[in-house]
C-alpha cells in the first residue's frame, strides 16, 4: 500500500480524508501491507503511557507534518523530502496545516493514529505542537523536528524526540546584520531602519530576530530599529506592511525581512512610495529564491542570506542514523551561506536557487 499523496495538489481536508480511510482500510486488513506496525517494531512499548523514546530496528511508514506549502522555500522544502523518502525506500504519509496551529495539531494527532513507524513535524510555531510531539512519544512513534523547532523546555531533544534537524537561525540573523551594517557603510554609522518579521512564535522568527538586533545593538549600536512588525513570512502581506511603515518613517535607509516573500513585497512597495531599492534604501533578506537572488543580481537587494529548504538528505540519513542505534546530538545542523553580488557569490548560486 503506498502512502505518497501529491503534495500541491490536495487540500489537507483531502489528504486527512484519505489518511482517514486509509486507516480504516489498514485496521480491516489486520496490518499495514508492507509496512511494519509499531506494535510489531515495539513489542515492550504500551502506547498511550509509554515514557522513553523508543529505538527502532526498521522503519517503512514516515509520517510528515508540514506546516504550510505557501511559497517557494516551503514547495522547495517538501519537493526534498519527498525526494529523499523516495530514495530511502520508505512510505511517506503527509499533511498540511495551512498556517494553522490548530490544524497542525489536529494533523499529528490523525498521523499519530495511523500508527507511523517515525513521525517528521515541521511545527508552524515553537509552543503549540510542543504536546503533539510528546503525544507521539507516549504513542511509542519517534519523532524528527525539521526545520523549525519547538520550544525545547515543553518538548527536549533525546528524552521526548530523537533530534532537531535545520538551520542556524539565530546565526543567520546576525549575517544578515553584518550585511546590512555593510550595505549603510559600515559600523559608524547613523540611521533608522525597519524590519519585518516573520509568524510570531515560529522559531525562524524568534531566533532571527534576536540574533539580527543583538549583532546591531552591539556592532552599530547608531543603527535604530524604527520600526519592527511582522507580516508573517508571506510576500502580499510584507507589501501592505511595509506601504505603511514607509509612510510613518519616511527616513528609514534599509529594511531587514526575515524571509525573501516578505523582501519582496516591501520592495513593490516602497517602489509604488517614490523609493529606489538599492539606493536610497538597502535590503537583506533571507532564504536564497530564485526571485530574491535576481533583485540582488539587480541591485535592489544588497543580500539574501541562505537558508537552504533541501533539508530531505539530512533527514532521511539522520533516520538512518537513528535506526543503526547510532547516538544522535539534539541538533543537526543545516549550514547556510551569504549571497551578494558584489563577490560573485549571488550569481554563482543562482542556478541551484528555488
Ligand atoms: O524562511 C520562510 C518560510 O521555516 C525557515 O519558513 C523556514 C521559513 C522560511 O515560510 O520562507
Amino acid at each position: 500500500m503506498r502512502f505518497l499523496f501529491p503534495p500541491l495538489k490536495r487540500s489537507f481536508v483531502t489528504n486527512i480524508g484519505i489518511i482517514t480511510a486509509l486507516g480504516i482500510i489498514l485496521a480491516a486488513c489486520g496490518g499495514g501491507g508492507s509496512s511494519t506496525t509499531t506494535a510489531s517494531i515495539h513489542p515492550d512499548c504500551t502506547p498511550g503511557s509509554n515514557t522513553k523514546l523508543v529505538k527502532l530496528t526498521s522503519a517503512h511508514k514516515v509520517a510528515w507534518s508540514q506546516n504550510a506549502l505557501d511559497g517557494a522555500w516551503r514547495f522547495a522544502e517538501e519537493a526534498s523530502i519527498d525526494q529523499a523518502a523516495k530514495a530511502h525506500g520508505y512510505q511517506l504519509l503527509k499533511t498540511n496545516a495551512n498556517n494553522s496551529d490548530v490544524q497542525q495539531v489536529q494533523d499529528i494527532q490523525n498521523l499519530i493514529n495511523n500508527r507511523p513507524d517515525v513521525l517528521l513535524v515541521d511545527p508552524h510555531t515553537e509552543d503549540a505542537e510542543a504536546a503533539s510531539v510528546i503525544a507521539a512519544r507516549k504513542a511509542c512513534i519517534p519523532v524528527i523536528i525539521v526545520d523549525r523547532d519547538v520550544n525545547e523546555s515543553l518538548a527536549t531533544p533525546g528524552r521526548d524526540f530523537a533530534t532537531f534537524v535545520g538551520s542556524d537561525f539565530k546565526q543567520q540573523g546576525v549575517l544578515a546584520a553584518d550585511a546590512l551594517i555593510e550595505s549603510l557603510g559600515g559600523p559608524g554609522t547613523k540611521a533608522e531602519i525597519v524590519e519585518l518579521s516573520g509568524t510570531t512564535g515560529s522559531s525562524p522568527a524568534i531566533l532571527r530576530g534576536g540574533g539580527f538586533d543583538g549583532e546591531l545593538a552591539t556592532k552599530a549600536p547608531d543603527i535604530k530599529i524604527a520600526a519592527s512588525q511582522t507580516a508573517n513570512f508571506a510576500r502580499a502581506t510584507g507589501q501592505q506592511v511595509m506601504a505603511t511603515l514607509i509612510q510613518q518613517h519616511p527616513n528609514i535607509k534599509a529594511v531587514f525581512a526575515h524571509n525573501d516573500e516578505m523582501a519582496i513585497g516591501a520592495i513593490t512597495a516602497l517602489k509604488a512610495a517614490g523609493k529606489h531599492p538599492g539606493q536610497d534604501i538597502k535590503v537583506v533578506s533571507i532564504d536564497g529564491t530564485k526571485d530574491a537572488i535576481n533583485l540582488v543580481l539587480s541591485g535592489e537587494e544588497y543580500a539574501v542570506v541562505q537558508s537552504n529548504p533541501r533539508l530531505g538528505s539530512l533527514v532521511f540519513e539522520t533516520l538512518d542514523k537513528y535506526i543503526k542505534g547510532e547516538d544522535l546530538p539534539a541538533w543537526v545542523v543545516q549550514p547556510d551561506k551569504v549571497f551578494k553580488k558584489a563577490d560573485g557569490s549571488a550569481s554563482a548560486y543562482l542556478p541551484d536557487a528555488f
